[in-house]
């Protein structure tokens, strides 16, 4: 199918100045030159490669619109086939007869993400630089814009391709062994091998833990505000959106529901839900609601847990510290501006120092410290690493990066129980063709259709 001519409307459709239509393939300026007239040659394919030609698109002798047309000559195009670009008014109306109007001559109408398809299948993009353009349009914050464009840039590519460069040293250095089984060089090789597994296996790793903050760029992160009721969480959650979205009242048990909004702090997407305040009660309505609480909490990726300064702890308290032991938790305490009954001694005997804020929320203190601390959870300590390494998003390339990881760890364990060579070469015969996966060099057929059709159309 690579040789038809394809076709799509590649802007969204509604009512906009200008539409664009997207062909690409061998016929594409045969069907252009037979539709399209330029006011002042003759023929599209008259004018300079990638010049924007004013003229008529006519319809036998009907004119139809009034657009700007480009050609742009293989091989140096997005997909490196012949393209044409036309520009018409942006109401449906000229483009789908346009868009027909070029079926009619010949050309076929594009599948999902075909454009993009070819341009990998022709090589001017691998497959997580493909991955990546679907990213760059459906990025819903500018971080994770960046994370997309870095990847179509190819630096998770580069990266791949060094690792898969090592690996083929590895390769090399087994096939001594296996060529020369009597000379005396085993375990220089086999220290040599474990060497570059180690390398390996580090990088693999940086990537991995990049991903969880790729992962937050994209879809957000998924924060509870939990605590017993009337501590504050409603106008926490009031506090970090600026506005009065939550009923905030002095009547324990006021929050019924989760309530769900999306913010932006310092630049890191965050889904932020205040949920009911969590103690044993009696009340049936209530009672759900502090069900449903327990079930944000279970799936929340940080917990601000909240708990009043001006009351002493009491066993709701305790009951929650013990649900967040394990969870990524930022503690605040709140209302410090009031007489300090809490007992810091008992907090500090459960909670870790540098996960504690102090802070009156209805004053706005701490909100600031609370802000960094959230993007500090982000990024952690890995600042440095995430400049250096490229972040990854996509659950595919995290799933491969796993696999290949595994796959190190056995090739590991393998050397140092000194096992034969060709064992050893199955396993980073692997983790070549896991991290090949992300590239789209070692692939399934069926994957990569799989991958493409989840584009939008016209890309
Ligand atoms: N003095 C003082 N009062 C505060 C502070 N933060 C919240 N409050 C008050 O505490 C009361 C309860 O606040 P909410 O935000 O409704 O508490 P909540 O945790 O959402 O309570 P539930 O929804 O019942 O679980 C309100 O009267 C707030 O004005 C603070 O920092 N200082
Ligand atoms: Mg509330």
């Amino acid at each position: 199918m690579l040789n038809d001519t394809i076709v799509a409307i590649s802007t969204a459709l509604g009512e906009s100045a200008i539409g664009i239509i997207r062909m690409s393939g061998e016929d594409a300026i045969r069907i252009a030159n037979d539709v399209f007239r330029p006011k002042s040659k003759e023929k599209l394919m008259d004018f300079r490669n990638k010049e924007l030609v004013y003229g008529h698109i006519y319809n036998d002798n009907k004119i139809i619109d009034e657009v700007f047309a480009v050609y742009m000559k293989a091989p140096f195009t997005y997909t490196r086939e012949d393209i044409v670009e036309i520009n018409c008014h942006g109401g449906i109306i000229p483009l789908n007869q346009i868009l027909k109007l070029l079926m009619k001559n010949g050309a076929r109408m594009a599948e999902p993400g075909e454009f993009t398809k070819r341009a990998f299948l022709s090589g001017r993009l691998d497959l997580a630089q493909a991955e990546s353009v679907m990213d760059l349009i459906s990025a819903k914050t500018p971080k994770g814009f960046d994370v997309a464009f870095n990847q179509l840039e190819g630096r998770l590519s580069l990266k791949v391709k060094e690792m898969r460069n090592e690996i083929v040293t590895i390769m090399a250095s087994i096939e001594v062994g296996i060529d020369y089984p009597e000379e005396d060089i085993e375990d220089v090789t086999f220290d040599e091998i474990k060497n570059h597994l180690e390398s390996i296996k580090n990088k693999i790793l940086d990537l991995i833990n990049n991903s969880q903050t790729g992962k937050v760029l994209r879809d957000g992160l998924n924060t509870v505000i939990v605590g017993k009721p009337n501590v504050g969480k409603s106008s926490l959650m009031n506090a970090l959106l600026r506005e009065a979205r939550a009923i905030v009242t002095d009547i324990p048990g006021t929050t019924r529901d989760v309530i769900e909004e999306h913010i932006n702090i310092k630049g890191i997407p965050l889904k932020i839900v205040d949920t009911a305040g969590i103690r044993d009660t009696d009340d049936i309505i209530e009672k759900m609601g502090v069900e449903r609480s327990k079930d944000y909490f279970n799936r929340a990726d940080l917990i601000i847990f909240v708990l009043n300064a001006a009351e002493e702890l009491t066993k709701d308290d305790i009951d929650i510290i013990d649900l967040i032991k394990d969870r990524n938790t930022i503690v605040l305490i709140n209302k410090t501006d009031l007489p300090q009954l809490i007992d810091m001694d008992v907090i500090n005997k459960y909670i870790r120092n540098d996960i504690i804020i102090r802070g009156a929320i209805t004053l706005e203190h701490g909100l600031d410290q609370l802000e960094d601390k959230i993007v500090e959870m982000v990024y952690g300590d890995k600042i440095k690493k995430i400049n250096e390494n490229p972040i990854i998003s996509n659950v595919r390339h995290i799933n491969a990066l796993e696999m290949a990881y595994e796959q190190t760890m056995d090739a590991i364990k393998s050397v140092e129980n000194k096992m034969p060579y060709d064992f050893i070469e199955v396993d980073i015969k692997n983790i070549y063709d896991y991290l090949g996966e992300i590239s789209g060099e070692t692939i399934e057929e069926d994957v990569i259709k799989k991958i493409f059709s989840n584009f939008c159309l016209g890309k």
